[in-house]
């Protein structure tokens, strides 16, 4: 449903007097998501998911840069639901956020919430998804902003855009699999199948007729919006004999960078644009997991779907790429760190060159105790719990109410505003010796939120350990995009690779895969008031403790304060 709004720049006055040419546009978008109960056969067997209108994915949602998008969520399943606006600034509108008890209460069973915002100052590819346990494993689908009408991309337009979705698929329910291993203090199990837009493949059981299929024309070029849905793997994306053309990450554009591979870390998204210019023949797209954990059992099946020319004359057996090992930290490395911000997009901004706040952040697993009276041991290693932390605290969301509204309403005793600007304890961060160290292993619960003041520049080191193990994290920032200064691996050592920071082109993203073993550093500028979660968006991690909060406080003047909340917000 769209309603049409011109907004004429003054144009009836300034018209008066002089030509008017420039008139801003803008729309409101307006959807409905039914949530609710849906029986599907996948792997040969029927599972009960939870979905959005019934489809996996769930409807793509299309809207210009500038519009405002109203999306009204009627919760008809059995869970509690919150949606996710994955990437959306939310200038002012953090209580649209969505993460469960970081923005509002759950929407419970039965009830509805109507999520509004305006989306401004990214173009590109997003995402929404379920904020609530693992549901997002189903409730998710693409969320594209297009330029606004009379404006462009910073590239030739494509013949059609075609989103990509890669999923990760259960024979089980994945709510039932997350709360089986957080009250064991256990690893959950492992996925059963990789999807594209929700098929998994000919690679798998009675899954012939259920694998994704593009038909291109030759010599056409297609912007392919690629989106990692998946819970917990990076993904490697291939397709046979073919080039692509990186052009926006996580709805920021990016200098064309050419490529035959993809990385991608859950949260993240790439668009690229694929030329069919290869023989008319038929070649598979596939995935496999970037598994950067060693020793970790993983789901290490690959997902394929089939790219058909119209013009082949013949069915012919697709062509498969050949994909990179499932450890194949160098060729992650070389996409993650080749891609570079596109300067001229008009929503660049430049890294600002004054930091306000300096952060040095420790990330990774650990262990809670398990807390099981009588001497009972739980599932983790040593008989603990597995955790995860950031400088050795362990996030616990509150459960009564949202952070948001502790904040907006001065309620006490639901965070404190103490998580430190560095580690509590140095030590050598990503020595494998120290992984199961016993004196620096365990870690404690806490809801620690860092409180920084209106239109600060933050900067972040993001630090490995090799607690328990190392593996690549993929960090998620709510409500802000961040320039990616530099990465590597080891220890940071300020000395040498300060020296290494782009400033000035570095890639913009709200999602960023600290490299295995390694470092990252970010740098964002916090000019939008409100709780801002920042998290692994590895869902193996987030109830683990892997997050904390950004609390920025309000600004100066009323356009810079954060609104009351919608009367239909959720209460606990
Ligand atoms: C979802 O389903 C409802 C009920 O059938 C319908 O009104 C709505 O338009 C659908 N929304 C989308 C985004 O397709
Ligand atoms: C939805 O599915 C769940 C899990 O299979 C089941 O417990 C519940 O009864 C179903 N609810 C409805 C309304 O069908
Ligand atoms: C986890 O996997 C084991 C072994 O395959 C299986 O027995 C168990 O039912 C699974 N648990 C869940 C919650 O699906
Ligand atoms: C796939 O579809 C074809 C054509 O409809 C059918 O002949 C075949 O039996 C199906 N295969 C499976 C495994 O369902
Ligand atoms: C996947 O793992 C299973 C069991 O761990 C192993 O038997 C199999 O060979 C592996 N497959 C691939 C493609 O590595
Ligand atoms: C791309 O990555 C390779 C391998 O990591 C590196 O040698 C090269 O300098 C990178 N190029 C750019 C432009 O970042
Ligand atoms: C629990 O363990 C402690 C120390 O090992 C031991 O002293 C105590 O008797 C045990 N308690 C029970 C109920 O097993
Ligand atoms: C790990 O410990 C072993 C045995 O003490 C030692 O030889 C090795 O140098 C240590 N490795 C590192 C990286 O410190
Ligand atoms: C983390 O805190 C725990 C206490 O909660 C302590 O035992 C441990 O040594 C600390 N570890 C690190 C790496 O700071
Ligand atoms: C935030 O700071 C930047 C850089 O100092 C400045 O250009 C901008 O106007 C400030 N924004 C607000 C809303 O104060
Ligand atoms: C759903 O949310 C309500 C309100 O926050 C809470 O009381 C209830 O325990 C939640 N239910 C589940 C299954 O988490
Ligand atoms: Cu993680």
């Amino acid at each position: 449903m769209r309603h049409q709004i011109f907004l004429l720049f003054a144009c009836t006055i300034i018209a008066i007097f002089a030509s008017c040419s420039s008139y801003v546009s803008a729309e409101v978008v307006e959807h409905s998501f039914h949530v609710q109960n849906r029986t599907i056969t996948r792997l040969c067997r029927r599972q009960v998911i939870t979905a959005v209108n019934g489809s996996l994915p769930g409807p793509a949602i299309r809207v210009n840069e500038g519009d405002t998008l109203v999306v009204h969520v009627y919760n008809l399943s059995p869970y509690n639901l919150t949606i996710h606006w994955h990437g959306v600034f939310q200038l002012l509108s953090g209580w649209a956020d969505g993460p469960e008890f970081a923005t509002q209460c759950p929407i419970r069973p039965g009830h509805s919430y109507t999520y509004k915002f305006k989306i401004t100052g990214q173009e590109g590819t997003l995402w929404w998804h379920a904020h609530v346990s693992w549901l997002r494993a189903t409730v998710h689908g693409a969320l594209i902003i297009r330029p606004k009408k009379g404006h462009s991309y910073p590239f030739p337009k494509p013949y059609r855009e075609v989103p990509i979705l890669l999923g990760e698929w259960w024979n089980a329910n994945v709510v039932d699999v997350e709360n089986a291993a957080l009250a064991t203090g256990s690893a959950p199990n492992n996925s059963d199948a990789y999807t594209i837009n929700g098929w998994p493949g000919d690679l798998y059981p009675c899954s012939v007729n259920q694998t994704y299929k593009l038909k291109v024309k030759h010599g056409k070029t297609y912007l392919l919006r690629i989106i990692n849905a998946a819970l917990n793997n990076q993904l490697f994306f291939k397709i046979a004999n073919h080039k692509m053309k990186v052009v926006a990450v996580d709805a920021a554009y990016t200098d064309p960078y050419v490529t035959d591979v993809v990385v991608t870390g859950p949260g993240q998204t790439t668009d690229v644009l694929l030329t069919a210019d290869q023989l008319p023949a038929s070649y598979y797209m596939a995935a496999n997991p970037y598994a950067s954990a060693a020793g970790v059992p993983f789901d290490n099946t690959t997902t394929r779907g089939i790219i058909v020319y119209e013009e082949a004359l013949l069915a012919s057996t697709p062509i498969m790429p050949i994909l990179p090992a499932f450890n194949d930290t160098p060729t992650a490395h070389k996409f993650f760190t080749n891609i570079t911000g596109l300067v001229t997009s008009p929503f660049w901004n430049p890294p600002s060159r004054k930091v306000d706040e300096h952060m040095f952040i420790t990330i990774g697993l650990g262990l809670t105790a398990c807390g099981k009276s009588r001497n009972a041991t739980c599932g983790g290693p040593n008989g603990q719990r597995f955790s995860a932390s950031m400088n050795n605290a362990s996030f616990q969301f509150p459960d009564k109410i949202s952070m948001l509204e502790a904040f907006f309403y001065n309620v006490g005793g639901v965070y404190t505003t103490d998580f430190p600007d560095k580690p509590p304890l140095k030590f050598d961060y990503t020595n494998p010796n120290n992984s199961m160290n016993p004196a620096i292993i365990m870690t404690k619960k806490s809801t620690k939120v860092k409180k920084i003041k209106f239109n600060s520049t933050v900067e972040i080191v993001f630090q490995n350990t090799a607690l328990i193990g190392i593996e690549n994290h993929p960090i998620h920032l709510h409500g802000f995009n961040f320039h990616v200064l530099a990465q590597g691996f080891g220890n940071y050592n300020p000395a040498v690779d300060r020296k290494k920071f782009n400033l000035v082109n570095p890639q913009e993203r709200n999602t960023i895969g600290v490299p295995v073993g390694g470092w990252a550093v970010i740098r964002f500028r916090a000019n939008n008031p409100g709780v801002w979660l920042m998290h692994c968006h590895l869902d193996v991690h987030l109830p683990w403790g892997l997050a904390t909060a950004f609390v920025v406080e309000n600004g100066p003047t009323l356009s810079t304060t954060l609104p009351p909340p919608p009367p239909d917000l959720p209460k606990c």
